[in-house]
């Protein structure tokens, strides 16, 4: 065999193992300045969890909220995450004047088939109480309280390519009664891990039949 192709095929190979160790960034999820908040009447809010809900009338959360929390609830490295609640008012809130019932939106982009998500999970806590909505689906209701949190949700099954939001309705205090109507905030923290892409792996292919060849003519000399 030309020295030539032998030395494009060894390279082939080499190329493809530095290829396939590089795998996509994982896409992180996390409570900030950037979700959109709302507080009002439930009436005044129809559709609000859905994929397509105009949010653009809504406020930036506020955020980092005040709390009662000794240490932020870093449970995901890498996830900058700060408390946020609602605040529509002036100045600066104290972690317990703001609104007692609150929604939240944060719209994500997903660049990969949902078919090569490795793992994809969220992990939240409120306090009071919330529900979790992925593109419209209730994923979770929490009436159990703060206290037994963080929840960590699987959210794979739910995932989109393109356009996805996070839903979340949280409320200080519980449906039946007061509880710890001191505190009121939420915190997200979320992480969609992707599979080496496809094309990675068709790469991975060619390198080893590169090599396989390679390898079988050598034999036979
Ligand atoms: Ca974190
Ligand atoms: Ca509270």
């Amino acid at each position: 065999m030309k020295t030539t192709i032998k030395m494009f095929m060894v390279i082939m190979f080499l190329t493809s193992l530095l290829v396939t160790v590089s795998f996509a960034s994982p896409l992180y999820i996390y409570s900030d300045n950037t979700w959109k908040s709302y507080s009002n009447t439930k009436t005044d809010i129809t559709d609000w969890e859905t994929l397509n809900f105009d949010d653009s009338g809504w406020r930036d959360a506020y955020a980092p909220y005040p709390n009662s929390i000794n240490g932020p609830g870093d449970w995901i490295p890498d996830t900058p995450s700060s408390y946020i609640w609602d605040w529509s008012k002036d100045g600066v809130p104290n972690g317990a004047n703001g609104p007692n019932e609150a929604w939240f939106r944060k719209d994500f982009y997903l660049n990969w088939d949902p078919t090569y998500i490795q793992e994809a999970t969220i992990t939240i806590n409120a306090d009071d109480r919330f529900d979790l909505y992925i593109n419209g689906t209730n994923l979770l209701t929490n009436q159990t309280g703060v206290s037994y949190g963080p929840y960590g949700i699987d959210i794979m099954d739910y995932l989109l390519e393109g356009n996805n939001v996070i839903a979340v309705h949280a409320w200080d205090g519980y449906d039946q009664g007061p509880e710890n109507r001191v505190y009121e905030w939420l915190l997200v923290e979320g992480k969609i891990t992707p599979v080496p892409e496809p094309a990675t792996i068709i790469l991975l292919g060619f390198g080893l039949l590169g090599a396989g060849i390679h390898g079988r003519r050598k034999f036979r000399k």
